[in-house]
C-alpha cells in the first residue's frame, strides 16, 4: 500500500513542474518549456522518501538525459540510502509522468496544457511503448457501454441515450490531425459536433468524466504512454476509457513511429505485447491495488486554471485524484518565491 503522504508529495511535484513551464509559456520555444518542466519535475520527486521507477517517461534513456525511461527517483534509491529510508519500510512504486503534456500549446500560449504523472505500486501501471493509441473517452454514464470496437455513429447513438440527450447535444473532441479527416466527417454526419484541438488530449478525455463541461466524448489517435496516464485517472473517477496501440504509420498518417507496421510488430513481441491489437480497458492500464493521478494546470484548461504569476509568488491548480482516499481533489495553491516588501496574495 503506498503511503498516502505520497499521494499529497506528488501535488507538489506536479506544481513545481507547471510552474517552470509557465516561465516558457508563449515564448515559441516548446524545447524549452519541456526541458524546464522536466528538471523540476525530477528535482521534486527526488525529495520524496519512496524508491521511484520511471515506467512511462520523456523516452529511452540514450534520448532523454532526465526521468528516462527505468530511471530511479526518491530518496530511498540514494547510495546512502539507509540515511534516508528504513529498509523495512520501503516503499516501491511505478512513477509515469508527462512534464509537459501539450508542449506546443504552452510555446505558442494556448489552453489545455499540464504537468502530469500517475503513480502506483511496482508493476501496477501498463509500460506503453512509444506509439500511438487509438482512444476513447466517455462520462462514466456510458462506461462499458461504448466501445472502441463500434463505429462513431454507433458510439454516438449509446452515448445519446446514456446521457439522456439527443446526438445533436452531444461534443466530441478530436485531434486537428489529417488521420482523423474520416472520423470528424463521421462525427458530423451523425449530428454530433465536433471540438477541434490542436493537442491535449488527456485533458480533453479528463473532462468526459466531469458533467458540466460540454465535452462528452474524446475519440481518435493520440500517443499511447499518455494514454495510461489517461487510464489512472479514468479509471479512478469509473469514466470510460479505452485504448487499442496504433503500429502502422499509414494509419498515424504523421509523427515517428518507426519505419514500418512489421518492425513495429516485431519491436512490439519483443517488449512482450503478443496481440498488438487487444483493446485496454482503463483497469488494464492501470490496473493497481491504489492508484495516484495529479494534473497541475500550465495554460488555463477546461477544468484547471493555468499558472498565473503575480509579484513575489504564482497561483497554481491541481487535480489530485486517488483510488486509495476515493477521493477527486481541486488543490488551490499560493507559492511563495521570495519575500518582497510588499506581498499582495492573488
Ligand atoms: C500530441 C499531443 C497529445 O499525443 O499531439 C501527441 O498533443 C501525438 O500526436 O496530447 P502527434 O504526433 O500527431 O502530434 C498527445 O501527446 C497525447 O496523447
Amino acid at each position: 500500500m503506498i503511503e498516502s503522504t505520497i499521494g499529497l508529495e506528488i501535488i507538489e511535484v506536479v506544481e513545481q513542474a507547471a510552474i517552470a513551464a509557465a516561465k516558457w509559456m508563449g515564448k515559441g520555444d516548446k524545447h524549452m518549456a519541456d526541458h524546464a518542466a522536466v528538471e523540476a519535475m525530477r528535482a521534486r520527486l527526488n525529495q520524496i522518501r519512496m524508491r521511484g521507477r520511471i515506467v512511462i517517461g520523456e523516452g529511452e534513456r540514450d534520448e532523454a538525459p532526465m526521468l528516462y525511461i527505468g530511471e530511479e527517483v526518491g530518496l530511498c534509491t540514494r547510495p546512502d540510502v539507509a540515511a534516508h529510508c528504513n529498509p523495512e519500510e520501503l516503499v516501491e512504486i511505478d512513477i509515469a509522468v508527462d512534464p509537459c503534456e501539450g508542449t506546443n500549446l504552452v510555446a505558442y500560449g494556448q489552453n489545455g496544457s499540464m504537468a502530469v504523472l500517475a503513480i502506483s505500486e511496482k508493476g501496477g501501471l501498463f509500460a506503453a511503448p512509444d506509439i500511438y493509441m487509438k482512444k476513447l473517452a466517455a462520462p462514466p454514464a456510458a462506461k462499458g457501454h461504448v466501445d472502441i470496437n463500434k463505429s462513431a455513429t454507433e458510439n454516438l447513438r449509446i452515448l445519446s441515450e446514456c446521457l439522456g440527450r439527443s446526438v445533436e447535444e452531444l461534443v466530441v473532441v478530436v485531434m486537428d490531425r489529417p488521420r482523423h479527416k474520416e472520423l470528424i466527417q463521421e462525427i458530423r454526419e451523425a449530428g454530433a459536433r465536433v471540438r477541434l484541438i490542436s493537442d491535449g488530449d488527456v485533458s480533453a478525455a479528463l473532462s468526459c468524466a466531469f458533467a458540466g463541461t460540454n465535452i462528452h466524448a474524446l475519440m481518435g489517435i493520440g500517443a499511447a504512454p499518455e494514454g495510461v496516464i489517461t487510464a489512472a485517472a479514468m479509471r479512478c473517477l469509473g469514466a470510460h476509457f479505452q485504448g487499442q496501440l496504433v503500429y502502422d504509420p499509414e494509419v498515424v498518417k504523421t509523427g515517428l513511429i518507426g519505419e514500418s507496421k512489421e518492425k513495429n510488430i516485431a519491436r512490439l513481441k519483443e517488449m512482450g505485447i503478443e496481440d498488438p491489437d487487444k483493446v485496454y480497458s482503463a483497469e488494464e492500464l492501470a490496473s493497481g491495488e491504489t492508484v495516484f493521478f495529479a494534473a497541475c494546470g500550465i495554460t488555463p484548461g477546461t477544468l484547471m486554471e493555468g499558472v498565473r504569476f503575480f509579484h513575489g509568488g504564482a497561483r497554481t491548480q491541481t487535480l489530485v485524484i486517488s483510488s486509495q482516499s476515493k477521493t477527486a481533489r481541486f488543490v488551490d495553491t499560493i507559492h511563495l518565491f521570495d519575500q518582497p516588501k510588499v506581498i499582495q496574495l492573488r
